[in-house]
């Protein structure tokens, strides 16, 4: 499906094809811009910049970023619901909540203005993924406190799409609308498309040759063996679009049909890498903990958050002509991470080992146990429908294989179809029985 390129069109030429000196100059004006309201609007900046002994005038260059304060998720929970908030609360127009299982949520604001920017920047994407005005967009993200719902449906009308707002779940209805409706744009986390693609199958409904043409999919890991598979299953091309309710929602980042890492918008965030154990900021092309600087954010503008998301930058120009740094494929969240028996390992490398694999379906979940001292991996996978050679065999091809890609050794439990649970969101990738 990569070759059929769609062709260049922006939504906003001058700022996202702006000249780098001159996109770094308006980055320093509105970083000094942003430090100065967050310190003189919100007190957990002010503590934190007089502790460091930093004033916003301290700020000249964009270098400089480096000497001030991170952000970590607990000081938005410290200052749960409202506290970071840096306008009074008349002005903040729209609440969020981040979908953490355990402890508060963390919440987020947004004024009238950043309501207003955050639709920019998300048609700015859509288009930048290949959506056009006039597309028929069938939104499958959750509607609700989640941000990937209401912030593809604000971006996809702004745009000029015409948008249906289905929200994730009732895989029939998704397949009978998107039938009948005929949408050319999919959104929906890689995992439930993929759900959606597999129930269709099911019923017997051709998708593939629909007029789907582009799926906008984000919001949690996935491999290029799993775009490869929605982009063959769904008849689409399979973008990659990133962002996080506490910088923003989706629309932080988009992939273009060049499907070669994801375009940040550098005029409303600033990217930093950082080794996650030193905390010091590492060059462009080293793989490190993405560190995000809202610079146009009212309600909650934040300096330095550490996103825990593993990834690395690449200023090389793309040859769509787009002069914003390019976020690569994000691996995982460094929380997120596994030991096991002294191998580093995240759940989409397993993914990219396991997607495409003779005789499986994409269909996976990873289950962690305590053995004495030392954690143990095991990979439920679910066998490809019509299989009927040894599952034994398959299992233990299955396990070479992802120690030769991975280096971590695993136990492959080859199941039928429909044992693995299915997502209607992000997908839970891993089952932790180490406290059990
Ligand atoms: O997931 C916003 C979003 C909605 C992004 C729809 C894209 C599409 P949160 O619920 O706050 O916001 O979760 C943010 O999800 O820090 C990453 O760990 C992960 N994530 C988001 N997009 C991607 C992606 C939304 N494209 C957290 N690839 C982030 C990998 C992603 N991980």
């Amino acid at each position: 499906m990569s070759s059929a390129k769609t062709d260049n069109y922006f939504y906003a030429r001058e700022a996202e094809c702006m000249d780098r000196p001159q996109l770094q100059a308006l980055q320093l004006q509105r970083l000094q811009q942003t430090v100065q309201h967050a310190y003189e609007h919100v007190a957990h900046y002010h503590k934190a910049l007089d502790e460091a002994r930093l004033k916003p005038a301290d700020l000249g260059t964009l270098d400089d970023l480096a000497k001030f304060p991170f952000t970590v998720k607990d000081d938005l929970r410290a200052a749960y619901p409202f506290n970071l908030f840096a306008v009074p609360m008349n002005e903040v127009v729209r609440v969020h909540a981040s979908s953490g299982t355990t402890g508060k949520p963390t919440v987020v604001g947004y004024t009238a203005t950043d309501i207003n920017t955050w639709a920019d920047l998300m048609a700015r994407s859509i288009a930048c993924a290949g959506g056009r005005p006039g597309d028929i967009a069938h939104n499958a993200y959750g509607y609700g406190l989640f941000t990937g719902g209401l912030g593809a449906h604000y971006g996809a009308e702004r745009l000029g799409c015409t948008v249906i707002p289905m929200s994730g779940g009732n895989s029939p209805k998704q397949i009978q609308l998107l039938q009948d409706f005929g949408a050319q744009i999919l959104f929906a986390t890689p995992s439930y498309a993929l759900n959606i693609a597999e129930i269709a199958a099911k019923q017997g409904d051709d998708l593939a040759s629909g007029p789907l043409r582009v799926g906008i999919f984000g919001a949690e890991p996935w491999s290029e063996g799993m775009r490869s598979e929605l982009e063959t299953r769904l008849g689409l091309q399979a973008i990659d679009i990133y962002g996080l309710s506490e910088i923003l929602g989706p629309g932080v980042a988009s992939e273009c049909p060049e499907q070669a890492g994801l375009h940040g918008w550098e005029d409303h965030f600033l990217f930093e890498i950082i080794d996650p154990k030193t905390l010091q900021p590492l060059p462009c092309g080293e793989v490190g903990e993405l560190v995000i600087t809202t610079l146009t954010k009212q309600a909650l503008p934040i300096l330095r958050y550490r996103t825990h998301d593993i990834t690395w930058l690449t200023d090389e120009r793309c040859a769509c002509g787009r002069s914003h740094v390019r976020i690569k494929r994000v691996i995982g969240r460094n929380d997120d991470m596994l030991i096991i028996r002294g191998v580093n390992v995240y759940p989409s490398q397993i993914e990219a080992a396991l997607v495409g694999l003779e005789g499986l379906a994409p269909h996976y979940q990873l289950v962690v146990r305590r053995d004495g001292t030392l954690d143990t991996l095991s990979v439920d996978v679910e066998v490809a429908p019509g299989f009927s050679g040894d599952r034994k065999q398959l299992a233990s091809t299955t396990g070479v294989h992802i120690k030769s890609m991975v280096g971590v050794t695993c136990c492959i439990n080859v199941l039928d179809e429909g044992q693995v649970p299915r997502s209607q969101g992000k997908a839970v990738r891993v089952r932790d029985l180490r406290s059990q």
